[in-house]
């Protein structure tokens, strides 16, 4: 019976998932996570990344880290996963997206002649041109986003061209950065990786391409013809198009398990099928292989995705769209204040995350008008530089209310920026680390005014990588299966998990989405104070939970 691994090299941490499939019999038969600060704390991260290097803007993390982490992995997997190493057919995987590694032109040659007595990472040492890779944090390229942009035609240019228009943390604005900072470096270059298929390269002891699930996360690729850009390319850097890999169809088959993996952890020749981002892997892994349905992922970053058969660019510019694994595309919207903000939150008040459900359970829906923008951390979505969390009609010492807006603060922005992508919400799968909380669940149904249903386990990226294996494997060998029957019996919700929207607070969470609104516009200097906006809603709000 095969067996298929999928990865997950998210911000904070890198998990394995394996599952068996025969037929109608499957299960997932191994998870196993390691935590970056807390396992790797000899890089220095605070939750997975480095912030500093004199820019507060820029974040990064160590590219030796996902590296030393996979081999560290591989090893847990084979003496813990309970499972025969020989029956692995096929390993794909999935990583944040945007993030850039940079490579010297030895790099491929080095990849392929490992030591299988030493750590990768050991190995690995002087072949970066960057040794902090920046990541989907980063919010420091401004400049290069407007270069880029007028270079280009404008922002609906690039948008029409790429899915999105330019924004600060894709990777052709931090190439470009990184060229313009040290050319010399940029020069030294030969190689320029996403993390995804940096981490496949090292699987398959060569160059992996890129797919467009995550390729279509860079500013760089033809969003229509699936293949790079010239414009977007001649906009970012010099000679750009001879450091980037290929870009392949999302089931292509990148390479075998290299000899390096083979002699240290005893895995088989097994297929390495080309990695993809995060928020497309997750696409599959909660079962959204149809348009009509979003997924909400509570994670580093909060997001909120779709299927899309066509591509329907955002006209306001503030989502993407990227390719989806199915070979279509998909609509997101991403915030960066995601898990992190809700930590500050609970912390800030003493809490843990029985006082946080707690807290939520003993406010009232609608707050009595107040709204949180929880901007701890510059924001995608709305753009925000200038850091700092806006309180209206909130007292920042109230822990209850207080926590109550940072859930709702978040998923008014979710509900009122998602719009662009014209779905006509009725159901929403959600998934990530938060979406074990079934208060903010409850939340999230009335603000959405849908159903919602809870995937189990955190990890539907993990779990959509081992699916794309899956499916991988099948196209190659001939078999080509349906995504419905791929994804059956696995991205299925938790019996019993439906959580149905209360009539009364949809109504409510409908008149507060326009205070939020109008906070928004007043925080970002667009709009009058919306202290009459906020009483008026105070006076015909439910005052108790
Ligand atoms: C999506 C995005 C994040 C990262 C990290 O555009 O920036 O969701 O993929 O998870």
């Amino acid at each position: 019976m095969p067996i298929y691994l999928g990865f997950d090299c998210s911000t904070q941490g890198l998990t394995a998932v394996a599952i068996e499939v025969e037929g109608g019999r499957r299960r997932i038969v191994c998870e196993r996570a390691l935590h970056f600060d807390r396992d790797l704390p000899a890089y220095g991260t605070a939750n997975g990344v480095l912030r500093g290097d004199g820019d507060r803007l820029a974040v990064g993390s160590p590219p030796l880290m996902w590296a030393e982490a996979l081999d560290r992995l591989m090893g847990l997997v084979a003496r813990e996963g309970g499972f025969e190493l020989a029956r692995v057919a096929a390993v794909s995987g999935s990583a944040q997206q945007h993030g850039s590694v940079y490579l010297r032109a030895e790099a491929g040659a080095r990849l392929a002649t490992l030591d299988p007595a030493r750590p990768l990472a050991d190995q690995l040492e002087g072949l970066f041109t960057q040794r902090v890779s920046p990541v989907w944090m980063d919010s420091s390229t401004a400049a290069q986003c407007a270069a880029i942009t007028a270079a280009v035609g404008g922002p609906a240019a690039l948008a029409r061209l790429t899915g999105s228009r330019a924004f600060e943390r894709f990777t052709g604005p931090q190439v470009r950065k990184f060229f313009e900072r040290d050319p010399d470096a940029y020069a030294r270059t030969g190689r320029i990786h996403l993390v995804s298929s940096f981490l496949a390269s090292l699987l398959v002891g060569g160059d992996a391409a890129i797919e467009p699930g995550d390729g279509a996360g860079m500013n760089l690729m033809d969003l229509a013809g699936k293949t790079w850009a010239p414009a977007a390319l001649a906009a970012t850097a010099p000679d750009l198009d001879a450091r980037l890999p290929a870009i392949v169809p999302p089931w292509t088959v990148a390479g075998t398990l290299s000899p390096y993996w083979r002699a240290r952890h005893g895995f088989p020749a097994a297929r390495v099928v080309a990695w993809s981002g995060d928020n497309p892997c997750s696409l599959v892994g909660v079962g959204l292989v149809r348009e009509g349905r979003v997924a909400i992922s509570l994670g580093t970053s909060d997001t909120v995705f779709g299927l899309m058969r066509e591509p329907r660019v955002d006209p306001s510019g503030t989502g993407h769209v990227f390719g989806a694994p199915t070979g279509d595309y998909m609509g997101l919207t991403c915030f960066k204040n995601g898990s992190l903000a809700r930590e500050r939150v609970r912390d800030a008040h003493r809490l843990d995350w029985t006082g946080f459900s707690a807290a939520l359970r003993a406010t009232p829906p609608g707050n009595r008008g107040a709204v949180m923008l929880p901007w701890f951390d510059a924001e995608i979505t709305p753009p925000v530089l200038d850091v700092g969390v806006r309180r209206y009609g909130l007292d920042p010492t109230d822990a209850a209310a207080d926590v109550r807006a940072v859930v709702e603060g978040q998923l008014l922005a979710m509900a009122r920026h998602s719009r662009w992508m014209d779905v006509a919400v009725d159901t929403i799968h959600a998934t990530g680390g938060a979406s074990a909380n079934r208060e903010i669940l409850q939340v999230m149904a009335d603000v959405f005014g849908a159903d919602v249903w809870q995937f189990p386990g955190a990890n539907s990226a993990g779990l959509g990588a081992a699916l794309r294996a899956y499916h991988a494997d099948l196209v190659t060998e001939g078999r080509p299966a349906a995504w419905e029957a791929i994804v059956e019996g696995f991205a299925e919700p938790m019996a019993g998990s439906l959580m149905r929207p209360h009539e009364a607070h949809v109504e409510l969470y409908r008149a507060l989405a326009d205070v939020h609104a109008a906070c928004e516009a007043h925080a970002l200097g667009r709009g009058d104070d919306p202290a009459p906006l906020i009483a008026a809603f105070r006076a015909r709000s439910p005052v108790g939970p």
